[in-house]
């Protein structure tokens, strides 16, 4: 296999599913009968913000209840070996690239084990339930914390630096994202406009973006990952 020599790899829920994690999809999209985008926005926060902390507070709790699986294992241990830099861009909000062994993952949409201040701003990790009776630990507002998760009509976090990567880039690699929601959807895009990367899809089904990808490989990321890093270290010659 060619020998690369910056990667990028962009995950989605796709790559957390076997972890147990429900993906966006499962369910038609839906929690408790709410549409997720309905949930994950800020005007949802301002209308019910009990409802939205609860689907925050249960979603936290349940990453005590998983584990890293495979994919994960496979894409922190192609970083540990490649010889050259691997940035691993995660549009999740769970912990699982870091439990699977994962440096620096850059959390797009923020993480599930951060809550914000929205008064003085200040970002803090958390463990348990967070709600509206929540002092903010550094200026001690209520009701001020919220979860340091990006909404949808939110800007993404770290996007400079995202895009820094993806321009200097040689291999552009999506693991389990439909390629429904952007910024994130148009990674490769990017990527293939400046001609300078290979590009490669895995994921379990063709996502929307699939036309992008010069290559695709179908499948559970749990199964087709831990291959295609032994490819890209050279353990497969
Ligand atoms: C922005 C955190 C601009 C929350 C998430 C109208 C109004 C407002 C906005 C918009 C609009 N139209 C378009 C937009 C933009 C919007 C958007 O794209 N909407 C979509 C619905 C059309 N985007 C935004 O709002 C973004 N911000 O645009 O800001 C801006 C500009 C200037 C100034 C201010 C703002 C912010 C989007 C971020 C939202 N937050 N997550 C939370 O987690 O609760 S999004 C959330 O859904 C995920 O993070 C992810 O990004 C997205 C989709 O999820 P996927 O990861 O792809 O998961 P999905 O379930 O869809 O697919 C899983 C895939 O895995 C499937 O393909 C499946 O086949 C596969 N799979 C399953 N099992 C496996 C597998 N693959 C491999 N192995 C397996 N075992």
């Amino acid at each position: 296999m060619v020998r690369y020599q910056n990667i990028v790899i962009l995950t989605g829920a796709g790559v957390s599913a076997e972890s147990g994690v429900r993906t966006f999809r499962d369910n038609d999209g839906l929690w408790e009968e709410h549409r997720v985008e309905d949930v994950a926005t800020p005007e949802a926060f301002a209308r019910d913000p009990n409802l939205v902390q609860r689907f925050y507070n249960l979603r936290r709790a349940q990453l005590g209840t998983v584990e890293p699986n495979p994919a994960h294992r496979a894409i922190a241990r192609l970083q540990a070996e490649h010889d050259g830099m691997v940035t691993i861009v995660t549009q999740n909000v769970d912990d699982l690239h870091e439990r699977g062994g994962a440096r620096e993952v850059i959390h797009m949409h923020g993480e599930l084990k951060q809550v914000r201040c929205v008064h003085c701003g200040m970002v803090h990790a958390w463990q348990g339930d967070c709600t509206q009776g929540t002092e903010c630990p550094s200026c001690g507002a209520k009701p001020a914390l919220r979860p340091n998760i990006v909404w949808f009509g939110e800007m993404p976090f770290h996007m400079d630096l995202i895009y820094s990567r993806l321009r200097a880039c040689d291999l552009f690699i999506s693991v389990g994202t439909s390629g429904n929601v952007y910024p994130a959807a148009g990674f490769v895009a990017e990527v293939r406009r400046l001609e300078v990367a290979h590009t490669i899809e895995v994921n379990l089904e063709p996502s929307a973006g699939v036309s992008y990808f010069e290559e695709c490989r179908h499948g559970p990321a749990g199964t087709l990952m831990p291959g295609l890093v032994d490819e890209l270290i050279g353990k497969d010659d």
